[in-house]
């Protein structure tokens, strides 16, 4: 028996021993040697990602790294907004589809960055406000989701909406201009589009208990007391010179409201504490159960946002700084995911209220949102079971003159002209009393006078 295999007998013969006198078992040391972050991420239960710029993956030394180090990639900008629905209601995947294609490829999982951001917004969307924005966004979780559901480990469905400074208050957007319920209205829209996906709240200067990570565990604390899908929260850590000295207590407390925490955009600033931050963040995380993975912001310092900053963990000929030692020596001697006792149960829906019309006994009942522009419109629909729930649903709308369905997502349609009837798909037609989920469609022509009735099974 190799050192390693007998250093995991003997933490078996320890957890067994643990679970029969009835104790938590909580692994307190796996020491591994990886010789990659890959792999040794990998053997503690987590991933180590990159952010990828799809244009280098034919760079031969920048995909040698990516494909050797790296278990996850996140698009450093091909899935934001501009990029993926530069007109509204066209919408371009190619260089999202490409990096997914990488990563099925060569075994890793995809983040999905990031669905809505007051920044990097295609310009109609900028120039837009109120209802119609408020139904462009939704209509872009909806469809971009939708698009790579099944495909996707985590999304930062929400990213930077919170205020710098002491207000811990939301920052100021067009989309938060939409109301206060933007953000919860994106994470229903997108657990409706991809429920297999983690759905996480993404920001940085969050890096200890500060007022803007207390404004965002508060959000947090009200979306789990009300069942608002929330799945993690992405704590990107864009560093200077020192390190919060509560980086970690700050991950844990976020832990402890039942959500996974990431460390999602990581580069540090170069000086003689880089390597040593690296390392500290890279424990922190591997000291907190809930903490499933690592995401460094580019591969090489020259891939880099923060340019001369020389902010990551390999040089731009390639060779590993050392802060790359600092961060695989931490995963190495860090404690692997605790398998037992078992995750926490979801706890989302049934707890949305219902919305109007109000289900009445048993049945259910549809109300429609229509974004409409010159010759065409998008619809959203939203599904509500009466009070005996539903094991499937079916919605009837009828189109005017005209007027025609030419893509539809989260249900299936029969017809595409006059009464349309769309039902549910596997996955959302068993609904609880007066749980609420979401369909959509798009149509050409006029969606006016659209109203939808809901017939459950
Ligand atoms: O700013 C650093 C990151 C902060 N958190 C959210 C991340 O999404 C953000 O990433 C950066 C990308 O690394 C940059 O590459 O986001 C920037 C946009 O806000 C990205 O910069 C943009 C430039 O602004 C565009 O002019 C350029 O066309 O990169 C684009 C593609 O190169």
């Amino acid at each position: 028996m190799n050192h390693r295999r007998a250093l995991r007998a003997a933490v078996t013969i320890a957890v067994t021993g643990a679970l029969a006198a009835g104790m938590t078992m909580t692994l307190t040391s796996t020491a591994s040697a990886g010789t990659t972050l890959r792999a040794s991420a990998a053997e503690k239960g987590r991933y180590f990602g990159a952010a990828v710029a799809t244009g280098k993956l034919s760079t031969s030394v920048y995909a040698t790294i990516l494909n050797r180090e790296f278990n996850s990639v996140v698009a450093e900008n091909e899935m934001k907004w501009d990029a993926t629905e530069p007109q509204q209601g066209r919408f371009s995947y190619t260089g999202g589809d490409r990096l997914v294609s990488h990563a099925q490829a060569n075994g890793m999982s995809v983040r999905g960055h990031a669905l809505l951001w007051h920044q990097q917004q295609p310009g109609w969307a900028q120039g837009m406000s109120g209802s119609a924005l408020r139904n462009a966004a939704i209509n872009h979780v909806t469809q971009v989701a939708t698009h790579f559901r099944g495909k996707i480990h985590s999304w930062d469905v929400v990213n930077e909406a919170f205020a710098d400074g002491g207000s811990g208050g939301r920052r100021d957007s067009n989309l938060q201009r939409t109301g206060n319920d933007w953000i919860e209205a994106a994470f229903r829209a997108a657990r409706a589009a991809d429920p297999g996906a983690k759905l996480c709240y993404n920001d940085y200067n969050t890096d200890g208990i500060n007022a803007k990570s207390t404004g965002i565990y508060n959000m947090v604390r009200d979306f789990k007391s009300r069942g608002v899908p929330i799945d993690c929260v992405g704590f990107q850590s864009h560093l200077g010179t020192s390190l919060a000295g509560d980086y970690q207590a700050n991950l844990q407390r976020f832990a402890d409201l039942g959500v996974d925490v990431q460390i999602t955009e990581l580069d540090v600033m170069t000086g003689g504490n880089q390597a040593n931050i690296f390392g500290a963040v890279t424990r922190a995380c591997m000291n907190v159960s809930r903490c499933t993975g690592i995401t460094v912001w580019g591969v090489r310092d020259c891939d880099s946002w923060r340019g001369s900053d020389n902010a990551l963990l390999f040089d731009c000929n390639g060779n590993k700084k050392a802060a790359y030692t600092n961060v695989l020596n931490a995963l190495n001697a860090g404690p692997a995911i605790p398998t037992d006792p078992p995750t926490d149960p979801p706890t989302d829906p049934p707890t949305d209220p219902p919305t109007t019309p109000p289900p009445g006994t048993g049945g259910c009942s549809a109300s429609v949102s229509l974004n409409s522009w010159t010759g065409g419109f998008v619809a959203t629909v939203k599904v509500t079971a009466g009070s005996a729930g539903t094991n499937g649903w079916n919605v009837g709308v009828t189109l005017a003159s005209g007027a025609s369905v030419t893509n539809t997502w989260s249900a299936t349609a029969s017809g595409s002209t006059g009464t349309v009837r769309f039902t549910n798909v596997d996955y959302n037609g068993r609904l609880g009393a007066g749980q609420v989920t979401e369909f959509g469609f798009q149509g050409t022509g006029s969606g006016a006078g659209i109203t939808p009735t809901c017939t459950a099974s």
